[in-house]
């Protein structure tokens, strides 16, 4: 049979056309195979051209570098887990030792980790660098003697009641006869005596307890040196600065200890406290001086004249906060000397520590040491035209805390945290670390939760190593952590709160009495929150409300704000200020 010349054409265009399919279709199959590009996972990779052997050399070297990558996260973590466990296994042969650097009126800006350009602080930083600084850590209330009872008890005011220097607060008997309290919380009941008595520590405290009311010395320290409200002073046939002292002191304890028992000091420095009274105000040594001499001190934004006239209207000359502006700020000159002495007393305060830490090193025990720095309260430096402290403002509420812990998670090394930290959480941390749980009228929390493994799960690590140490031979423990969480504010959706297990609190009540008179210091109080700052002055019934986004340096009162958003905020902040400042008076076991 033949085929015509029309079908024989027909047939080869359909073998071709078929041919044409099955190709197309093969190199459809092949770049299939190819259509992921290395590249494209890298991201940042320089454009090349597509030739074969330069994209299979970066196929190569991108597998390489995932290799490498891959293996070193894995000994990361490796290293990470084995830290851990030797850091467990220390804990179980070795206590800890706990070194607390408490300086006095120390603002939370006075140190070059915190962003200073003028103050020298390298032995700070350096400690920040190795351990963590928590950059919005406060104090409960700003003045040296209650927030040292609240370091010693773990308390509020509210609950501890220590509001005068050196007796307490006086109360009116029935009968109508007044009667002074001196120091109410039990003295068995301090952190020196719990770690002296319930943990076998070797308890010391060099400088300045800032009571005036004497701790019950067998009960509460194996060494006990009490410095305060000097800077120059003759001791035997040499003049010693108060700085220097406190070193030898702390020096001293550390070298005449009993070895056997892990130790707990308190270095308090009287740095950077004025000499109240001294129209010189702070007395550096001589070997200071010379620093800071050519440098100039920023006058910072709110040290005007319209900021002190914002100030509420009760605010007048005979201000404490006034006067002590006026010895200090009132004139460029003084605001510059003052400030250079202030910062040459902080920079001996680095120096010491510096020393302190070498001697550590010297006896091996610096990696056995929990370090902790903080301060009693911040410092107005002629912000609003004030001096010194008391007030709810940031200047004077907010203050450094540095803590290295042997513990902490490598990762977590050389971090800032941001959370609301208050002196209030000093005494359950440093329990913590001695294996001691916090008594049940404690108010704060253990911040180690912040730098153990990188989460609030590590405060369950921790709880387990209580009941690890409670059920070890060493008698250690008082009772399991019962302490409630006060429930969130109503408002905000669950955004504020006192804390829980798993979160940080994110407000707190602030107070602080009044001193005298109305006039001279006047009561104040406050629910802080980041976002914004709730004030009431009880003595004047007197309220402001600070938006701190916006408004850091709280200048602007908007109390009498008619933007409904602020009216709204005002509503809610004072109910749940009201709240809060219940629950800190209350008897309740509760973390605030
Ligand atoms: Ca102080």
């Amino acid at each position: 049979m033949s085929v015509s010349l029309p079908t024989k054409l027909a047939i080869l265009i359909l073998v071709l056309a078929g041919s044409l399919l099955v190709t197309l279709y093969r190199v459809h199959k092949a770049t299939q195979f190819t259509t992921i590009d290395p590249r494209d996972e890298l991201g940042d990779l320089p454009a090349e051209n597509n030739a074969p052997s330069q994209e299979s050399r970066i196929h190569e070297k991108t597998e390489r570098l995932r290799r490498m990558m891959k293996e070193r996260k894995e000994k990361e973590k490796q290293a990470a887990k084995e830290a851990e466990e030797e850091t467990e296994e220390q804990q179980k042969r070795e206590p800890m030792n706990i070194l607390l650097f408490y300086a006095d009126d120390w603002r939370h800006d006075t140190l070059g980790a915190a962003g200073n350009p003028i103050v020298k602080t390298p032995v700070l930083d350096a400690l920040a660098e190795e351990g963590m600084m928590f950059t919005e850590n406060c104090v409960t209330t700003s003045i040296c003697w209650i927030s040292r009872a609240t370091l010693y008890s773990g308390q509020y005011l509210a609950r501890h009641h220590f509001e005068m220097l050196g007796r307490g607060r006086t109360i009116t008997l029935p009968n109508g006869t007044k009667q002074e309290m001196k120091f109410e919380v039990p003295q068995n009941e301090t952190i020196y005596s719990l770690l002296k008595q319930k943990a076998g520590y070797h308890v010391g405290h060099a400088g300045k307890l800032g009571l005036w009311t004497e701790l019950n010395r067998h009960l509460n320290f194996d060494f006990m040196v009490d410095d305060d409200g000097w800077h120059w002073r003759k001791l035997g046939e040499r003049m010693w600065h108060i700085t220097e002292k406190n070193t030898a002191d702390a020096l001293r304890f550390l070298m005449s200890r009993n070895k056997k028992k892990p130790f707990f000091l308190n270095v308090a420095y009287f740095a950077t406290h004025a000499v109240d009274g001294d129209t010189r105000q702070y007395m550096p040594q001589n070997g200071s001086m010379s620093m800071y001499e050519n440098d100039t001190i920023p006058i910072p934004e709110t040290a005007t004249e319209e900021a002190w006239n914002k100030m509420p209207p009760f605010f007048g000359q005979y201000n404490e906060g006034r006067t002590r502006y006026r010895w200090r700020f009132d004139t460029a000159e003084k605001h510059q000397s003052m400030m250079k002495n202030y910062y040459r007393m902080a920079s001996e305060v680095d120096t010491s520590v510096g020393i302190l830490l070498k001697h550590l090193e010297y006896e091996g025990q610096l990696n056995n040491t929990l370090i902790i720095f903080t301060t009693d309260n911040g410092n107005f430096h002629a912000e609003h035209g004030l001096a010194d402290k008391w007030y709810p403002h940031q200047e004077s509420i907010r203050v450094p805390l540095i803590i290295k812990d042997p513990r902490m998670s490598l990762e977590l090394k050389g971090t800032t945290n941001d959370e609301f930290t208050l002196n209030i959480d000093l005494a359950a941390t440093i329990l913590s670390a001695a294996g001691l749980d916090p008594l049940p009228s404690m108010m704060g929390r253990d911040m180690s939760a912040l730098y153990r493994k990188g989460s609030l799960r590590a405060a369950t690590a921790a709880q387990s190593r209580r009941a690890l140490l409670r059920n070890s031979t060493r008698k250690t423990s008082t009772l399991p952590d019962q302490r409630q969480y006060p429930a969130p504010a109503s408002d905000g959706n669950g955004k504020y709160h006192s804390g829980s297990e798993y979160s940080w609190r994110t407000e707190f009540f602030y107070e602080h009495p009044m001193h005298s008179n109305p006039d001279y210091i006047p009561a104040s109080e406050a629910l802080v929150r980041k976002d914004y700052k709730y004030f009431y002055w009880p003595n004047f019934k007197y309220e402001q409300l600070f938006d701190m986004k916006n408004d850091p340096g709280e200048m602007n009162d908007l109390f009498n704000s008619t933007n409904p958003i602020h009216q709204q905020k005002l509503r809610e902040m004072r109910k749940r200020f009201v709240e809060l400042k219940m629950m800190a008076h209350s008897d309740m076991s509760i973390i605030l």
